[in-house]
């Protein structure tokens, strides 16, 4: 075979770029962009080139592992089931909400854990399940939920026929996009201007986005909701509403309008350090450009008022008549359907669902209501460490990092360490799964296939691209979605055997076919199940690969597309390796909507309650010359799991703390030496990195680094250890409305290590 070419596409981040292979037999030598990707046409960034040292990374974890005290050995995949089964065992005969399950961010970028993941959690029915998300998008899912009627029911930027985009909390020139699934936002952004468009960056940084801007607006931490209730009172106050699509679809505007007049921009100029003319301006471009939308990402979700700033993006865009029009904030239509697909049940009036429901269960110390059907990880700790009745005893992580990723970090990395049990399936011995009794590890991206389920939904144009394979498993390897199942298997009683996984596998099937064939024009509807269960396994397809074909033949496009009348499925993806252009996104109103009402909630009423108990009085808050603490990415990481490739480390520190001159002046910070850091539940040393790049009054760390733990085995990234800026992070501040960890804003305190002239 010796040489060849293969093209997939990269899962390391949202942008789902294609990738061009070279590989030498099994050993891939070389990394492109696919210049015939449908939808990244070449684009790459550093860390898809860095896919070639992923999979030589001598750390990674190629067997299992168990651990003994603090020692650890290599097992087969037999002795690492059997103690789990031992391990696990007691711990779920005793409670199942004694087991409980973390799941991390790259399980959205993972079609094995994307449908196989939820067995998991269905069989082992623990209340305690936690994720990522509640460190990351849920003030977004919540709002979605209340406005729109689903989790995944979020406006993205139509990016490339916007000709102004106001961007609020992200910096996708590092991040490369994110609640927007965009290869290539250098290029798209830079477009915009190309066309005579304009962006804008509102960010308490001057990040690479922000230099790239027409303009750039510093804004003090946590204070979105009042800067674009700002712009709401303006686009109100001075006649400029118009609903455009959503006309006939939208509740609440009178409420919204009651709300809005505390926030003149004249009072919410000095909360959020922008002036009022600026505000003026920005809200009268919005609501005058033909083509506009306005897009927040992290830094407006994971702060104090995350859910209410994630709301008001969407009540700007749909009062500026942007929502759901060409150029303006609009709804994908996902070719796997389920969410968005305006599919209802029969008799059912276009739009009409039912809506979300949040706080069907409480956590058990502090009381906070779960959504969409996990709790706040930043409770995690305090589940595990409180005793009495449903005290978490042992704990499942998926693909997470939590003792970097979440807030009050060293709580957790405690907690962790007391627990009787603890799996994780994982590809490193990390900060995290050091404190494991068995890892399992998954195989290198190479040898899993790829399609991206959930990025899909998010998407700038609606596209599919499915990749099979490059490389064929090794003898000792079982893929990520098996390695869920066999857990599955065990936590249900079922035992491990590949048996009992392929039992649950057909399980996962059935139970998709049967809703299939239950959903209202699914275009399979009222078939025979067992006839499309037989169809579908026909051809030796297994696991993901036959559930995705399901979900592509039973979606919008299985009845056909454009030229294609055939319609999509699995075959048809794997004849078109450069992916399938579904086209740009369309009109969705009000089919996508899921509201008990049909219409869009724009004052639904925890919202409401939440701006006149907490956003409003906040109102009076100035700043006070507290410093507060924002993070930040690098192009060249991926939140904490990348730092042991050395060609992504390397070069000038990352991990630093930048003050502004004039801060640095007044606490006698120098350049390049450390500080200390303290906030109200941790302190840390880091070096000093002065850059007027930043307000005055704001410093930032990036998260994802401090890797010098004990036992944990990653050889780069304890060399370029750096420190771990959820050390800081106040586990008890959350956003009340999603339960999301605030961090950002954190108050702080920096004083110089060695002084100034010392
Ligand atoms: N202060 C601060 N904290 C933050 C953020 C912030 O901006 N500031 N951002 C937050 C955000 S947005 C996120 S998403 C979270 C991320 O939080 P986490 O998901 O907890 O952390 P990651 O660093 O993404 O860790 C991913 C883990 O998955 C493993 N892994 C990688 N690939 C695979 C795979 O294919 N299979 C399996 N099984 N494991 C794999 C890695 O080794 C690593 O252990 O961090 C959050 N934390
Ligand atoms: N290279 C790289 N790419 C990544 C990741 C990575 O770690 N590295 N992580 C991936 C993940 S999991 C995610 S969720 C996305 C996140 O994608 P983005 O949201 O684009 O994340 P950041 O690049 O951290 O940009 C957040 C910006 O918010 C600013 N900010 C902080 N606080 C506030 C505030 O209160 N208000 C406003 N307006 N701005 C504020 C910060 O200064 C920062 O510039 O990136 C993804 N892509
Ligand atoms: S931008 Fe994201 S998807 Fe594209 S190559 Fe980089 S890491 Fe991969
Ligand atoms: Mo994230």
């Amino acid at each position: 075979m010796a040489k060849r070419t293969a093209f997939r596409t990269c899962p390391l981040c949202e942008a789902t770029c294609g990738l061009e292979l070279h590989m030498d037999d099994d050993e891939l030598t070389l990394v492109r962009g696919d210049r015939d990707d449908v939808f990244s046409r070449g684009y790459l960034c550093p860390k898809g080139t860095a896919l070639k040292q992923l999979e030589a990374d001598p750390d990674r974890l190629r067997a299992p592992m168990v651990r003994t005290g603090d020692s650890w050995r290599e097992v087969g995949w037999d002795e690492a089931f059997a103690e789990i089964e031992r391990g696990l065992g007691p711990i779920i005969e005793a409670s199942r909400d004694a087991v409980g399950v973390y799941l991390g961010n790259p399980n959205a970028h993972n079609l094995g854990a994307m449908v196989m993941g939820k067995v998991l959690l269905q069989a082992l029915g623990s209340a305690n399940v936690f994720s990522a998300s509640t460190v990351d998008q849920m003030p977004k899912q919540v709002s979605a939920g209340l406005m729109f009627g689903g989790a995944l029911t979020v406006p993205v930027p139509d990016l490339d026929r916007c000709d102004y985009l106001l961007i609020l909390g992200a910096n996708p020139f590092a991040s490369n996009g994110s609640l927007m699934t965009v290869p290539d936002v250098p290029g798209r952004l830079r477009a915009i201007r190309a066309r005579g468009g304009r962006f804008v960056v509102v960010d308490p940084r001057r990040s690479k986005t922000a230099e790239e801007a027409d303009e750039h607006l510093f804004i003090r931490p946590g204070t979105d909701a009042h800067f674009l209730f700002g712009l709401v009172h303006t686009i109100i106050r001075e006649g400029l509403v118009r609903l455009g699509a959503a006309e006939g679809h939208v509740d609440g505007l009178e409420a919204v309008s009651r709300l809005a007049e505390h926030y003149a921009p004249e009072v919410v100029a000095p909360t959020c350090g922008i002036d009022a003319e600026t505000i003026r301006r920005v809200a009268r471009d919005l609501a005058t450009t033909e083509r506009a939308a306005v897009y927040g990402r992290i830094g407006t979700c994971t702060q104090e008022f995350g859910t209410l700033a994630s709301w008001l993006v969407d009540v700007v865009n749909t009062l500026a008549g942007n929502l759901d029009r060409e150029g303006g904030a609009m709804f994908t239509l996902p070719a796997t359907g389920g969410a968005n697909t305006g599919a209802t049940k029969a008799g059912t009036p276009a739009g009409v669902g039912r809506g979300v429901r949040f706080g069907r269960r409480h956590s058990r110390v502090r009381d906070l209501p779960e959504f969409f059907g996990e709790f706040p990880v930043a409770a995690l700790a305090e589940e595990i460490e409180a005793p009495g009745d449903g005290q978490i005893r042992a704990l499942i992580t998926v693909a997470g990092n939590p003792v970097l990723s979440t807030p009050d970090s060293g709580a957790l990395d405690r907690a962790l360490g007391s627990l009787d049990f603890m799996v994780s399936v994982d590809i490193y011995r990390n900060e995290t799964t050091r404190h494991a009794n068995v890892i399992l590890p998954v195989p290198g991206v190479l040898s899993r296939s790829h399609y991206d389920v959930a990025l899909y939904s998010l998407a700038v144009r609606n596209v599919a691209n499915y990749s099979p394979p490059v490389i064929g498993l090794k003898p000792h390897e079982l893929p990520e979605w098996e390695v869920l199942l066999r857990l599955a298997g065990i936590v249900a009683g079922q035992g491990s055997t590949a048996e009992a996984a392929a039992v649950l596998d057909d399980f996962v099937l059935t139970s998709q076919v049967q809703k299939a064939v239950a959903r209202e024009g699914s275009n399979v509807e009222g078939r025979d199940a067992g006839e499309l269960f037989e169809m579908l396994s026909t051809g030796g397809r297994r696991g993901p690969e036959r559930v995705l074909d399901l979900m592509l033949r039973t979606g919008p496009y299985g009845d056909g597309f454009g030229a294609d009348p055939e319609g999509l499925s699995l075959d048809v993806l794997e004849a078109n390796p450069h992916g399938v252009d579904l086209g740009p996104l369309q009109p969705r109103l009000p089919d996508v909507l899921r509201t008990p009402s049909g219409k869009i909630e724009l004052a639904p009423e925890a919202i409401v309650e939440d701006v006149e108990t907490r956003l409003t009085p906040s109102l009076a808050r100035h700043a006070n010359g507290e410093l507060v603490l924002v993070g930040r990415r690098d192009l060249r990481s991926n939140n904490s799991w990348m730092h042991n490739l050395e060609v992504l480390v390397k070069g000038k520190p990352r991990c630093t703390l930048q003050v502004h001159p004039d801060d640095a002046a007044r606490l006698g910070l120098v350049e390049g030496a450390d500080a200390r850091v303290r906030s109200r539940v941790g302190a840390l040393e880091i070096p000093v990195e002065i850059t007027d790049g930043i307000m005055p009054g704001v410093v930032s760390i990036p998260h994802g680094w401090g890797h010098d733990a004990a036992g944990a085995e990653m050889e780069v990234a304890g060399r370029y250890a750096g420190v771990n800026t959820n050390l800081l992070t106040d586990g008890s501040q959350l956003d009340p409305l999603s339960g999301n960890a605030v961090l950002n804003g954190i108050p702080v305190t920096v004083e110089a290590l060695v002084p100034a002239g010392a």
